[in-house]
């Protein structure tokens, strides 16, 4: 059956069949390896939730846990290639939700934690998700009434299951019943989920993964890292997130038969004691997390002897900063440079340390077709900057439902125009070296500025806005509105537009860091505002007016 992956570009047959006897597609579903992994090593552990009073669960537990919510949700109409909004945090129930899910083959889209209701409302009004999965509260957010709203804006929603106290909605705990099966089986070729994009438009597209692709890259990820069944992962990074869910994150420890364990928040002093406490040997952070967690383990009071392995990635890494972690944090440092969309670049483990230090690191398979390209789509010669074009056997062809944007975004012979300007070294490692999207990276969260604009566009006051980065030594980049108001209007203190854009009910993250008030933007030659002169504009250390 292919009847969910009718909504987006697929794998031409030819490359379908070549990444088959290759060895790389071998015709898994995640439903099914967790079954496999429960049978050979039931009492392994699976899942450690340490929040509250500590949880773990072996591999047959989950096994079990995944089965009954399963035959639950199924016996609640959710049924094969219907959409579910799954938005919760680092918690064990988060990874019982998608493996129910994806035996009943319906499809997890991975909201994350910090997304409001201008974001939850899309993403179920878009995939007419039939229920969407939330906890109570977290972070001091009301996620109850969120889900409330959402519901009477959205006819398609049928169900809000909640993890703890469910106010008017289902609790999750009382979903589950015997398994009795549901009555289908997910093709190895069906999309899993839908994972969300970094996003450069109006509102973020959705990346349709298929089981086969998905775990060809976590067996690939394992490989490089040395993932297996003595690994201990510590998810430190929303685990909605591609990174912590794939590179190799929990999905690829738990298809190795490790351990997961979940980090309730990112700080080293919630952070290092897990480490200790819990003898975790693997963790993945963004960059500005590896700054603090290299500060912070200097000197540290808690044994962290047992990290082995971090990787960074999901922004920039500079060269000083990456030179510092591994003697503060006692482990080895690996950089990644992935993408929601597929490829996923590590430096390997024997690499020199220059290497390491220096790039980030070379594609996962050898199948990974990889182009660095001029304007015009040429080739640039060896050593070159371009634009990074990329295909292969776990790079999707298309967003899910975009026909449109998809054709910008994809070549004719199915390229992915990522986006990136990088530089291929000799021995096949990427260098990221700048963007040519229009996204800003927010120390790994990725904002569009499009989207930004749109709300801050919706204040009555304001005429005109571009949003831009600005350069930020913690972060990499900040955002920053450039805001033209209404002839005759009333000025305005940078706070009333980053009121605005809260009360519309966005992630924290988007909300402007700066707001500047111009009369102008700067011009191009056919009148389009142009972000490469306000980028230019906005030099490092530049600070919004009072
Ligand atoms: C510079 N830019 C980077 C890096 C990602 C593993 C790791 C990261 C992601 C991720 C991921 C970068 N240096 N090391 O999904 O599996 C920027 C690039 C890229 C975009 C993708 C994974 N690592 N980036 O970050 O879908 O611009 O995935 O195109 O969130 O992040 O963002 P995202």
């Amino acid at each position: 059956t292919a009847f969910s992956n009718a909504d987006a570009p697929t794998w031409p047959a030819a490359f379908a069949e070549r990444y088959r006897a290759a060895g790389h597609w071998r015709g898994e579903t995640f439903g099914g390896v967790l079954s496999e992994r429960a049978a050979a090593h039931p009492d392994r552990v699976a899942v450690v939730d340490p929040a509250g009073v500590r949880r773990e669960w072996t591999y047959a537990e989950l096994d079990e846990r995944a089965s009954r919510l399963a035959a639950g949700f199924a016996a609640r109409g959710i049924s094969p290639g219907d959409r579910v909004v799954v938005q919760l945090p680092n918690v064990a129930e988060f990874i019982e939700v998608v493996f129910a899910l994806f035996r009943v083959g319906a499809l997890p889209v991975y909201a994350l934690p910090a997304h409001r209701e201008t974001e939850i409302a899309y993403f179920c009004s878009f995939t007419e998700a039939v229920a969407y999965v939330v906890p109570d509260r977290h972070a001091g957010f009301d996620h109850l009434a969120l889900a409330s709203k959402v519901k009477e804006r959205t006819p398609s929603l049928e169900h809000v299951f909640v993890v703890g106290p469910p106010g008017e909605h289902t609790a999750l705990s009382d979903v589950p019943c015997a398994p009795g099966g549901t009555g289908h089986t997910p093709e190895p070729h069906d999309l899993a989920f839908l994972q969300l994009s970094g996003g450069t438009t109006g509102v973020p597209k959705l990346i349709p993964r298929t089981h086969d692709d998905y775990i060809y890259s976590l067996r690939g990820s394992n490989e490089i890292c040395g993932v297996d069944g003595d690994t201990r992962f510590l998810v430190v990074l929303p685990a909605a997130h591609n990174f912590p869910m794939s590179s190799p994150g929990w999905l690829g420890a738990l298809y190795a038969g490790g351990t997961v364990v979940l980090c309730p928040g990112p700080d080293p002093a919630t952070a290092f004691p897990l480490v200790e406490r819990e003898r975790v040997t693997m963790t993945g952070l963004v960059p500005p997390l590896a700054l603090v967690w290299t500060e912070a383990g200097t000197g540290t009071e808690h044994d962290l002897s047992s990290l082995d392995l971090v990787l960074v990635g999901g922004a920039k890494y500079s060269e000083a900063a990456a030179r510092r972690l591994e003697p503060a944090l006692g482990c080895r440092l690996m950089q990644v440079f992935g993408m929601a969309e597929g490829l996923v670049n590590y430096t390997r483990l024997d690499d020199d340390h220059e290497t390491v230090v220096t790039t980030q690191g070379r594609p996962i398979s050898g199948d990974d077709e990889v182009r660095v390209v001029d304007d015009a789509d040429e080739d640039v010669p060896e050593g070159g900057f371009g634009h990074l074009l990329t295909r292969g056997p776990y790079t999707v062809r298309g967003y899910w439902r975009a026909p449109e944007h998809n054709a910008k975004a994809f070549t004719e012979d199915g390229f992915y125009r990522t986006g990136d300007i990088v530089r291929r070294t000799s021995t096949g490692h990427l260098i990221v070296e700048g963007r040519a999207k229009d996204q800003i990276n927010r120390g790994g969260e990725k904002v569009a500025p499009e989207e930004i604009e749109n709300i801050v566009l919706g204040h009555p006051s304001v005429h005109d806005v571009s949003v831009v980065g600005v350069a930020d030594a913690f972060l990499g980049e900040r955002t920053l509105a450039y805001v033209i108001l209404r002839e005759g209007a009333e000025a305005l203190r940078p706070a009333a537009i980053k009121r605005h854009v809260r009360e519309r009910g966005v992630a924290a993250y988007k909300i402007p860091d700066l707001v500047e008030f111009v009369e102008a933007f700067p011009q191009t030659g056919i009148g389009k505002v142009s972000k490469k002169g306000l980028r230019s504009d906005a030099v490092p250390g530049h600070a919004a007016p009072a």
